[in-house]
């Protein structure tokens, strides 16, 4: 695994229960996941309160540690990265932070900043 690094700053990712904050429009991000590069980008800065929708398109089928993939604290269910298989992950951040993207065990593989 090339980065695998563990951040010291654990930042955290303690998602206020969602409000009923009206939302007009929905930041959208579409990501690729290949095993040679795993997603990319994988890099996003979003707003606070702004729902945001970031959709995976594998062209491969992850194995191993890093077959799924979850953001913590803004979305917490891991999904599994298949080819052919889109994968949306919708949520509306409420907390400012710096939100991993990791595997289901939490190796990073990507940010969320929430502004
Ligand atoms: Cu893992």
């Amino acid at each position: 695994m090339k980065r695998i690094t563990i951040l010291a700053t654990t930042l955290l990712t303690f998602a206020a229960p969602a409000s009923s904050f009206a939302v007009a429009s929905a930041e959208s991000f579409t990501v690729g996941y290949t095993k040679a590069h795993d997603i990319t980008p994988n890099t996003f800065t979003v707003k606070t309160g702004e729902k945001v929708r970031l959709e995976v398109n594998p062209t491969d089928t992850a194995s191993g540690c890093m077959s799924e993939i979850m953001v913590p604290g803004l979305w917490n269910k891991p999904q599994p990265l298949v080819k052919g298989k889109k994968i949306v992950m919708e949520f509306t951040p409420q907390k400012a932070g710096t939100y991993k993207i990791t595997c289901a065990m939490g190796v990073p593989r990507g940010v969320i900043n929430v502004r």
